[in-house]
């Protein structure tokens, strides 16, 4: 069996979607996702230029040494362009291993070790009272986990993970701009405010709700040390990237102080990026995505270390996310034993439903993968030509007194 020839689409509704065809002379092809947001263009033509003229003529059964080929045969390995490209070869790979077998790829890792793997949602609100709202639409539909921003009192802008002004608050959908936009952060305002939000959110929806908070990088390690120690009365699911992701001793001091758990890793490309974290078990939730995270055969790897150090999984997934990535992860999720959550933001709108037809589903707080041969999701050619790319950025930070900061 050999790969005949392999085309990357870029656009969709409302999102670059960045997708990976791999066609064999056997008529069975692949498909793979390697959208990184807001620099989709990047990884589709490293593929391109350098990745998809290697692989016409290799045997597609071989994802292992393809695999390989390009990491381990690469000079300048890692970085999130390249393991995005590495990641859909790999994506679409797995999938026609699963059409050459007839089987979903979760068959092919050992079987479902679940029914229906848990996900969350992004509940949103400018202030306590519309985040309130905004779980209790949420519960509403089924789920069991919400992660909870809040906008701040007093900030000069609108605070991380907040809805925009205007926008439907239920629905967490970030509006990037065609140029970066600025948010104005204060430590000192969101350290003030944010433990109050958990409580007002005990207090209202008990003790059951699983509670997420994402952090993104804003706290130095000695603040993130004493707020995870300050919430622990509220019982949060995880706290998620408390501080920057690249210092990985920073976490020594959060674990030293507080109980409350860990989850880092949606900017991760590679083992070597938690390899530390997870085998000095600093984190609880390992947070790295099939998309940019080198593929199923790269996050396996992580998985299987993660689970020997009690680490659980917890990928991203941002609407960024294909479905043809939140499939392979929906494959990783049936399977993991060291299962612990997923991100879900609902794609499923009628035009992303007609791009990438699939029969996965949700329901009550559940995602569940459909037993398909392969990923189980298709790529419309014809959809496709309704969409183009339109840049964007992510915005950046800024404290009040104009430094610059983390997004
Ligand atoms: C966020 C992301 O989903 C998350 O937890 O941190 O939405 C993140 O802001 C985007 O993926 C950035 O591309
Ligand atoms: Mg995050």
């Amino acid at each position: 069996m050999k790969i005949t020839d392999a085309k990357v689409f870029v656009g969709g509704p409302g999102k670059n979607y960045v997708t990976l065809k791999i066609m064999t002379d056997e008529g069975i092809y692949g498909l793979g996702d390697a959208t990184l947001n807001n620099r989709e263009t990047l990884p589709a033509k490293f593929l391109g230029d350098y990745l998809i003229p290697c692989l016409i003529g290799m045997d597609p059964r071989k994802s292992e040494d393809i695999w390989q080929y390009f990491y381990r045969g690469a000079y300048f390995r890692r970085g999130p362009i390249s393991m995005a490209a590495i990641g859909a070869i790999d994506m679409a790979l797995w999938d026609i291993k699963g059409k050459i077998a007839g089987l979903p790829v979760y068959q092919l890792f050992g079987g479902k070790s679940r029914e229906g793997a848990l996900v969350y949602a992004h509940a949103t609100g400018a202030d306590i009272e519309g985040l309130c709202d905004s779980i209790s639409y949420y519960l509403s539909e089924g789920y069991q986990a919400v992660r909870v921003q809040c906008g701040i009192p007093g900030m000069a802008d609108k605070s991380y993970g907040v809805a925009d002004q205007g926008g439907d608050s239920k629905h967490f959908i970030t509006q990037f701009g065609s140029l970066p936009e600025q948010e104005i952060w204060s430590t000192e305002k969101y350290l003030q405010f944010m433990p109050k939000v958990f409580e007002e959110i005990r207090s209202r929806f008990g003790p059951e709700l699983k509670v997420l908070h994402d952090v993104h990088h804003r706290l130095l390690p000695r603040e993130a040390a004493a707020f995870a120690k300050e919430v622990e009365p509220f019982n949060l699911y995880w706290l998620e990237d408390p501080t920057p992701a690249e210092d990985q001793t920073a976490l020594r001091l959060i674990r030293q102080h507080s109980t409350t758990p860990i989850a880092i890793g949606e900017v991760f490309n590679s083992l070597w990026d938690c390899k530390q974290m997870i085998e000095e078990e600093l984190i609880d939730f390992i947070r790295i995505s099939a998309t940019y995270g080198g593929g199923i055969t790269h996050l396996r790897r992580i998985v299987e270390l993660a689970a020997i150090h009690n680490v659980r999984t917890g990928f991203h997934g941002a609407p960024s996310h294909s479905p043809i990535s939140m499939a392979a992860q929906g494959h990783l999720n049936a399977w993991a034993p060291n299962f612990g959550i997923q991100e879900y933001l609902v794609l499923g709108t009628p035009e992303c439903d007609a791009l990438f037809p699939a029969e996965h589903f949700y329901q009550d707080g559940m995602f569940y993968i459909s037993d398909a041969p392969g990923l189980g999701v298709d790529f419309d050619e014809q959809q496709s030509e309704r969409y183009s790319f339109e840049r964007t950025y992510h915005p950046v930070v800024r404290l009040e007194d104009g430094t610059l900061w983390n997004y």
